[in-house]
């Protein structure tokens, strides 16, 4: 069984994923608006992941019998000032995430919710991944600045993204 406290906070985070997808879903379009299809496609992946994490989120508080509760989603931003500003603006949110995910952590070893706390260590691991991933295009796009035609061979590798 979830404490009322631990499944209000799973239903926080749910909704915290859900804009997270909402987010990437957004930078797609955007993406699409200034002819970087690769940036797009890699956008698209990221908010299809994203609505996995929602889901990992949705299933497990049933499995524990509680009780999954939808809230609104806020509106994303619509522009970013370069492909760079939006890769930093995703590297931004995911520390932000990181930061979710460990007080969640802490609220399930404060109740001693070794459940909960196996699926949040899932997470950790994940957004580890997510920062250096996401950080290692910030790095390179910087580079990219100084050089012409990086950014459309960049768009072209981020583009194979599965
Ligand atoms: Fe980007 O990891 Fe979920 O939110």
């Amino acid at each position: 069984m979830l404490s009322e406290k631990m499944e209000k906070a799973l239903n926080d985070q749910i909704n915290e994923e859900l804009y997270s997808s909402y987010l990437y879903l957004a930078m797609s379009a955007w993406f699409e608006s200034q002819n970087l299809p690769g940036c797009a496609a890699w956008m698209g992946a990221q908010a299809r992941e994203e609505n996995g994490h929602a889901m990992k989120f949705f299933k497990f508080i049933n499995e524990r019998r509680g009780r999954v509760l939808l809230k609104g989603i806020k509106e994303p931003p619509k522009e970013w000032k370069s492909p760079l500003a939006a890769f930093e603006a995703s590297l931004n949110h995911e520390q932000h995430i990181t930061g979710r995910i460990d007080e969640l952590m802490n609220l399930a070893l404060a109740e001693k919710d070794h459940a909960t706390a196996a699926v949040l260590q899932w997470f950790v691991n994940e957004q580890v991944e997510e920062e250096a991933h996401v950080d290692s295009i910030v790095q390179k796009l910087k580079m990219a600045e100084k050089a012409p035609g990086a950014l459309l061979m960049m768009d072209h590798a981020l583009g194979e993204r599965k």
